[in-house]
């Protein structure tokens, strides 16, 4: 019988037991930082060091973390179901977990872009990407991030990931940025659907929705345990 499919969104609390703040909680990210300087396309244009410090600050925190129980427990469940995640997280620990398909909606943190042909992207070594390392065609190299005001363009993707979804998970996300947010709009009613939070975000009522009110390491163990009783014959 053919495998279910598990589609996953994921947000920054997926990464906060691993010691990586997310954005809007108490001393989150944008703590110390306004959002419109360092993560919108006018703050790269008006001081691009500012930006650039702010994403080598990021990588280097991410280069001494590593993935916690929830990222393993959602690459686990490849062994028994066909997984997608679509995750507003630029760090790479679905990855570096064992997750074999990930979707970044909003970029990577250790890719770089030409300013000049967004198709030339990079690999970044190590934690630093600085004014002045150009690409191969002369241009400033910007973090490869989906900044405020920019176009999203693994959204028709990831709809097309959420539309295919026999079971939905959304775990450590505030839903509040658009248009990640809005992917659940695309699951119908009979997708059963998970909501993975120590803080409830708010969601529109929905039939088979469940309610995990609980962190990413231990609610992910958890709802993959139900989806293997549930599932697995
Ligand atoms: C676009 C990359 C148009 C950079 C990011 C007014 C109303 C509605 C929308 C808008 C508006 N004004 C502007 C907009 C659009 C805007 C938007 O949605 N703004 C929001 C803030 C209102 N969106 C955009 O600009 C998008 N682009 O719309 O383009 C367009 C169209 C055509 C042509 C041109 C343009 C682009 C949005 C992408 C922005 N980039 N990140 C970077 O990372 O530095 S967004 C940023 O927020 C991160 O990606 C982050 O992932 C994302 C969402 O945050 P969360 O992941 O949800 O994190 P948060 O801290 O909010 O929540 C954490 C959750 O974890 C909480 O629920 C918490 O309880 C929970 N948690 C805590 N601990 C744990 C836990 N969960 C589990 N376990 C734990 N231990």
């Amino acid at each position: 019988m053919a495998r279910k499919k598990i589609v996953v969104l994921s947000g920054a609390g997926v990464s906060a037991e691993s010691g990586i703040a997310t954005f809007r909680d108490a001393n989150g990210l944008w703590e110390g930082y306004d959002v419109m300087e360092v993560a919108t396309p006018e703050g790269w244009r008006k001081d691009p060091e500012l930006v650039l410090d702010f994403y080598n600050q990021r990588r280097k925190k991410a280069l001494g973390v590593i993935p916690n129980d929830g990222h393993k427990a959602l690459a686990a469940l490849e062994s028994d179901f066909e997984v997608s995640i679509v995750t507003q997280n630029i760090d790479n620990l679905h990855e570096r977990a064992g997750s074999s398909r990930v979707i970044h909606l909003h970029g990577e943190l250790f890719k770089s872009r030409s300013t000049l042909d967004s198709g030339l992207i990079y690999d970044i070594e190590g934690w630093e990407l600085n004014l002045g390392d150009k690409c191969e065609k002369g241009s400033q190299l910007r973090p490869h991030v989906v900044w405020f005001g920019e176009m999203v363009p693994a959204m028709e993707m990831a709809v097309r990931e959420v539309t295919s979804a026999d079971i939905f998970i959304v775990v450590g996300t505030s839903l509040q940025v658009y248009p990640a947010a809005g992917l659940i709009d695309y699951v119908s009613g009979e997708v059963p659907t998970y909501i993975i939070d120590p803080k409830m975000p708010p969601v529109v009522h929905r039939d088979n929705l469940f309610l995990v009110e609980a962190p990413g390491g231990i609610g992910l163990k958890q709802v993959a345990t139900e989806l293997r009783n549930k599932f697995l014959d």
